[in-house]
């Protein structure tokens, strides 16, 4: 280990630790703008300056590793100084309407300002004389340069956890700015609106674009019946933006909370994702048969999860001869929206045309999806509207909520119950988990040969992870695959899908069934998800799904008897003419 001082306190620690880890270790919090623990050193905001004794420069913390007997200053007058100038220097390019920002009481950047009491006056203001544009032609995403103090937080966040680098810096000097292929619109270019940009930036620059008062609107309108469903990972994160810590559990008092703002039927995400597992896992075992008992050249494997709409944007732009891999059935967003205004508008008397469906995703790429000409299944708009876990927790503070303090509720019934293996979607591996919960079932008669259900080698974030399952069945219609061992395969962040779908496209992977989902941790790490994240934060939100899993009665999708009732009142079997109608898509390049 290495020993320094810190502020004249003894610090011991790795050796190759920087200067801010070590100052974190004792509790020392020095400012950055342009370090995340997600990404790799940038050195490029150099608020994080401190000084060394003895010497005349001041040194970055962030990218400067800790030596021995270092001693380390991190709030001297030279400091403070220094940390000042630069603030003002960034505030003097930076569009100071905070009142009027989406980001205004969230912004790194305001945060650091009214710390180090920054005033107008030392630096001219240079906002006026640049050519600031703002892009707000995408449906997840909005770019507003004039916000941008080129940390390029948002340009290593989508090149090194996404591997898109749809975001890139072009020009140098006074005219540097985060651009994207020859300027174009984020809609135009390889964005596939995972929204990781708007989780890692600090300030305004790139923020979702909300739809929170339409939605008021609609509420408003009492012609209008105005259906929510609220995805896995909205009810184990949504506490962090309204006073809670990471990790904590909170479905009761945001179903109690959406009937409070107004909704008329608060229904669940995570039942529809207990229909995905149904139409998903038989597909899957449909071309399983294709491939390994008939021997269809034409039928592909593996087969890969297609619930996360990053995911799919991504695998259109850069494989798209790979899109026959992808699974036909939609994500529960959509199967949701599809069903809500035509089985659960028929169930309930209500005209589809006077509904207005609403979801609460982590995701902005989910606004996207929604958007898309393929949802509309339904004879409308199958989703009007998706708000975000933040955008949820602005409503509930507009509102004048006071969330903490409200009682456990329940989802409304036909769509509103849901498995364990519902519930754990939100998390890496959770899709693989809940299908295999399925698969095996319908395959042998017996439950997932895993302690309790739980399938922990699919768990945890470590970016690929492997499983594999031998297959014994007694049945003769799955006499095929008696002997056979299932490998499966579980990504989560687009630069590991990357790499899993090079092997695809050459050959050199053996797997049957690959879910990825394109954001860090799977939806918990959402792009729509409260900010900061961190692994850490993802491991709490990880461990509060589990938990949830955990205490559930039923488990297991094929078990979900609001599932159950929709098969035999309207679908009548999976993958049958009114699934392939209303719950699959084709996606074309
Ligand atoms: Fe997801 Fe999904 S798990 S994609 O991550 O399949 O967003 O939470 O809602 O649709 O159910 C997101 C989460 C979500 C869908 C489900």
């Amino acid at each position: 280990t290495v020993n320094c001082q810190i502020d004249h306190l003894s610090v011991n620690i790795q050796p190759g630790a920087t200067i801010l880890e070590a100052a974190r270790s004792i509790h020392i919090q020095i400012p950055t703008l342009c370090y995340h623990s997600d990404l790799c050193v940038a050195g490029n905001c150099r608020l994080c300056m401190v000084e060394q004794v003895g010497a005349d420069r001041l040194l970055p913390a962030c990218a400067t590793p800790v030596t021995e007997g270092m001693e380390i200053l991190t709030n001297s007058q030279k400091v403070r100084h220094a940390r000042k100038v630069m603030l003002e220097l960034l505030m003097s390019e930076h569009r100071s309407d905070c009142t009027h920002c989406y980001k205004n009481g969230r912004c790194e950047l305001q945060n650091l300002a009214s710390e180090y009491l920054v005033q107008d006056g030392r630096f001219i203001d240079l906002v006026p004389f640049k050519n600031y544009t703002i892009d707000d032609l995408s449906p997840s995403i909005i770019k507003d340069d004039a916000k941008c103090i080129r940390c390029q937080r948002c340009v290593r966040t989508c090149a090194e956890i996404q591997a898109v680098s749809a975001l890139a810096v072009a020009h140098k000097g006074a005219e540097m700015k985060i651009s994207t292929f020859f300027d174009l619109p984020m809609a135009e270019v390889v964005c596939t609106n995972c929204g990781q940009c708007v989780t890692h930036c600090p300030t305004g620059a790139l923020v979702e674009k909300n739809y929170i008062d339409a939605v008021w609107q609609a509420m408003d309108d009492d012609a209008r019946h105005v259906v929510v469903q609220t995805a896995p990972a909205v009810r184990i994160a949504l506490g962090e933006a309204l006073g809670l810590e990471p990790g904590q559990i909170v479905t009761g008092k945001m179903v109690a909370a959406l009937r409070r703002l107004g909704f008329d039927s608060v229904l669940d995400t995570d039942f529809s994702a207990d229909l995905t597992i149904i139409e998903e896992g038989h597909e899957l075992l449909q071309r399983l048969r294709e491939v390994i008992r008939d021997k269809n050249p034409q039928v592909k494997l593996p087969m890969t999860t297609s619930c996360s709409p990053g995911w799919i944007k991504f695998l259109e732009h850069l494989y798209p001869d790979l899109l026959p891999h992808l699974s036909t059935a939609k994500s529960p967003q959509q199967m949701f929206g599809a069903l809500a205004k035509t089985y659960y508008a028929r169930r309930i008397g209500m005209d589809a045309k006077n509904m207005v469906s609403v979801s609460v995703m982590p995701c902005t790429a989910k606004k996207f999806e929604a958007a898309r000409p393929e949802m509309c299944a339904s004879g409308f708009r199958d989703v009007d509207y998706v708000l975000t876990t933040r955008e949820l927790a602005m409503m509930i503070r507009q509102a004048g909520i006071d969330f903490l303090s409200l009682p456990d509720d329940e989802f409304d019934s036909i769509m509103g119950q849901s498995s364990g293996a519902g519930v754990i979607f939100g998390a890496t591996g959770g899709v693989m988990e809940a299908a295999l919960r399925t698969v095996y079932e319908v395959v042998t008669g017996r439950e997932v040969p895993f302690d309790g259900l739980n399938i922990v080698p699919v768990r945890g974030l470590e970016q690929v992870k492997e499983a594999a399952l031998t297959i014994s069945s007694p049945l003769p219609e799955w006499g095929f695959l008696d002997g056979v061992t299932l490998k499966t395969c579980v990504v989560h962040g687009l630069a590991g899908a990357r790499e899993v779908m090079k092997k695809v496209a050459d050959g050199s992977c053996d797997y049957h069934f690959i879910e990825i989902m394109a954001c860090p941790g799977g939806c918990l790490g959402g792009g729509g998800q409260p900010m900061p994240v961190s692994d850490h934060v993802r491991e709490m939100r990880a461990r509060a799904i589990y938990r949830d899993d955990a205490g559930k009665a039923i488990r297991k999708s094929h078990e979900n008897p609001d599932v159950v009732k929709l098969y035999e009142d309207f679908l009548k079997e999976p993958l049958g003419h009114l699934s392939h109608q209303l719950l699959h898509t084709h996606y074309v390049a």
